[in-house]
């Protein structure tokens, strides 16, 4: 088996992965990041869509804020939508300027992809990681597969950023590792349409028939989302059952209602929300999914991973550059903190706007109050943009 070496081993090249490597590669540190896919299914994966103020910041500060700042969409506000009326929420206004923008996660990995590339730094595709060797000493090693042939990459720290079903959180050994998980009654059908947003923010809505969510990628594509059982086969949803289902859940009495147009994807997501405690085992460093996954209704998944790198990258630099590891030794407690506050802001949006089949009408009309009490609130609105926005990464 050929070895190489590097300081810092990644794998998966996903957005945790790719910005760890770029935050890295601008402090002169040498990475190596082995992806189990090919570029193209990485770049072209639908997943999620919307920035906090905080990855929007990190994008800037390693050098790719270009395209995000023409192409991304700044929205200072989001729609509560319930009983046939949008509620505007002015997220900037009670956030200290802070907003969200919307930008693609597969625009933000293309961004990053190109970053490495034209800087030639190494970055293997289709060579998924089977092992992370010596995981307990100061020089673990990734057993990889390239090009059919089983190679090994010596580092002095492996970072797993291979996502919720990668191999990295599994090579913990079970008694060092804690996991917490709730999984939710439902899923999302999600689908991407070439119609222009008729709206000018995402809409976020509770129907008696569930929840729907309207969000866009640019002035010609919008992003949609419906609650539907967690075993729902896509093949029963054809385009037609689909918008009828939409419009029923968006339409609100001042004749808003979304465009329709040819669905170009569709896909359905688990909800699920999981922990894993601590994020660090002797020199491997958990980070994004492969250490928490949130359900998509705070829009915290992506963002969480970027907090985590930018966390990780800071340890790492002030290891090499002055050879301490407070930071190490505290990346794993800052990281469960932010992830639990994530968790809980997910778990409250997720189970205040879908409709819970096992519950009664009771448990709708106390959404129903709860959601009035939100749009009336300055308080309750101000706590529920600052999660929204994001708090800046520590
Ligand atoms: P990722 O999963 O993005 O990346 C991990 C990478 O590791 C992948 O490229 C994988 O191929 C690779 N890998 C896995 N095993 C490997 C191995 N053995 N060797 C080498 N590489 C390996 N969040 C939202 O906010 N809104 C959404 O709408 C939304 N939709 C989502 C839909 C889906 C289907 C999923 C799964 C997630 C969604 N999320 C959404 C959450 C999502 O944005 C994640 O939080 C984000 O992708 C996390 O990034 P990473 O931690 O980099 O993990
Ligand atoms: C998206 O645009 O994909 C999106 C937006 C908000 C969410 C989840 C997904 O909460």
């Amino acid at each position: 088996m050929s070895e190489r070496r590097t300081q810092v081993g990644i794998v998966g090249a996903g957005p945790a992965g790719l910005m760890l490597g770029q935050l890295l590669a601008r402090q002169g540190i040498d990475t190596v990041i082995v992806e189990a896919r090919s570029q193209s299914h990485v770049i072209e994966r639908v997943r999620a869509g919307v920035l906090e103020q905080g990855t929007v910041d990190l994008m800037h500060q390693v050098g790719l804020g270009d395209r995000l700042e023409r192409q991304g969409l700044r929205h200072e506000g989001i729609y509560l939508a319930f009983s046939g009326r949008r509620h505007r929420i002015d997220m900037t206004a009670a956030s200290n300027g802070r907003a969200i923008t919307v930008y693609g996660q597969n625009e933000v990995v293309r961004d990053l992809i190109e970053a490495r590339v034209a800087a030639g730094l190494p970055l293997h595709f289709e060579a998924p990681a089977a092992r992370i060797a010596e995981i307990g000493t100061t020089h673990p090693a990734i057993e990889y597969v390239d090009a059919g042939e089983r190679k090994q990459l010596r580092c002095d720290f492996v970072a797993g950023c291979d996502g919720f079903h990668g191999i990295s959180r599994a090579a913990i050994p079970s008694a060092a590792l804690r996991t917490y998980e709730r999984t939710y009654p439902f899923a999302w059908l999600g689908v991407l349409a070439d119609a222009a947003p008729t709206s000018d923010e995402l809409v976020y809505s509770l129907h008696d028939s569930g929840f729907a969510l309207f969000s866009m990628r640019s002035p010609t594509v919008t992003r949609l989302y419906l609650q539907c059982d967690p075993d729902t086969d896509i093949a029963e949803w054809p385009d037609d059952r689909i918008w009828r289902e939409l419009q029923q859940r968006l339409a609100t009495d001042d004749g808003w209602r979304p465009a329709e147009g040819v669905i170009t994807q569709k896909s359905v997501t688990p909800m699920r929300s999981f922990v894993t405690e601590p994020m660090h085992y002797a020199r491997l460093y958990l980070a994004g999914d492969a250490a928490h996954i949130v359900p998509p209704t705070g829009a915290k998944g992506l963002n969480l991973a970027m907090a985590d790198v930018y966390r990780l990258s800071h340890a790492l630099v002030d290891f090499y550059h002055h050879g301490r590891t407070e930071l190490l030794d505290t990346y794993s407690a800052r990281g469960v903190r932010r992830a639990w506050r994530a968790q809980a802001f997910s778990w409250l949006m997720t189970s205040l706007l879908h409709r819970s089949h096992t519950g009664n009408d009771f448990d709708y009309r106390r959404q129903l109050a709860e959601l009035d009490y939100l749009v009336n609130s300055p308080a309750a609105m101000a706590s529920l943009s600052q999660n929204y926005v994001g708090t800046a990464f520590d």
